[in-house]
């Protein structure tokens, strides 16, 4: 089953449901090279999501700002490579969406334990925005809002359940989104959290 939320963003309800076990094997893998940490925001506030990343280059926050660096910061080496999988889910879900040719260089990998929250924002720290940005969420349902090109268009909310895929481009890739607070909860596969990838053409 597939929505239209927005023009260019299409929701592949499910869509990663057939990939589990391979995302969550792939998730350990990079998740034990590079683990989850919580990041600093450039006003000197710590995130309440956990993040780390995989691909040529990862999205880093610290006092000096938001960028994609080849190495992560933590351990000063290269970020894990994409796994094959993963690359293979984002480009067939991109091909669904209508971006044949999608070529992701970045995954980040987002953990949401209850309470963790991402407030409403842009995704404007990318080369190239005529590249879709391709969503997966796994474990804790959340809600997710979406509102237009400008802060103060008006905002929907959906909920982005375990399986979830969404594509974002055209238009809608530089809407403003965000996460609500996680709820409290536990999933049968992933325990008390939600994990959401984005894999984006950063670089
Ligand atoms: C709409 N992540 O990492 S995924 C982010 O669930 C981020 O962790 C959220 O926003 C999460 O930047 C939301 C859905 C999403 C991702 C990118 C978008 C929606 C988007 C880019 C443009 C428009
Ligand atoms: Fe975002």
């Amino acid at each position: 089953p597939r929505k239209e939320l927005a023009e260019g963003a299409v929701l592949l309800r499910g869509f990663a449901l057939n990939y589990e076990a391979a995302i969550l094997s792939a998730i350990d893998a990079v998740v034990a090279a590079a683990p989850f940490r919580h990041m600093m925001t450039p006003g000197g506030y710590r995130m309440s999501v956990a993040m780390t990343n995989c691909g040529k280059v990862g999205w880093v926050s610290d006092g000096k700002g938001y960028r994609y660096s080849p190495t992560d910061p933590d351990s000063g080496k290269p970020w894990p490579a994409m796994p094959e999988t993963l690359l293979t889910l984002a480009q067939t879900a991109a091909s669904e969406g209508g971006f044949a040719g999608f070529v992701p260089d970045a995954c980040l990998i987002n953990r949401y334990e209850p309470g963790a929250k991402l407030s409403l924002h842009q995704d404007r720290d990318e080369c190239d925005f005529s590249a879709p940005i391709v969503s997966v969420s796994l474990g804790l349902s959340a809600t997710f809002q979406f509102g237009g090109k400008r802060r103060s268009d008006p905002i929907a909310k959906h909920a982005l359940h375990h399986g979830d895929v969404v594509v974002w481009g055209g238009p809608s890739r530089l809407f403003h989104h965000g996460i609500l607070p996680l709820k409290e909860g536990e999933h049968a596969r992933l325990g008390r959290c939600r994990i959401n990838l984005t894999f984006r053409k950063a670089s």
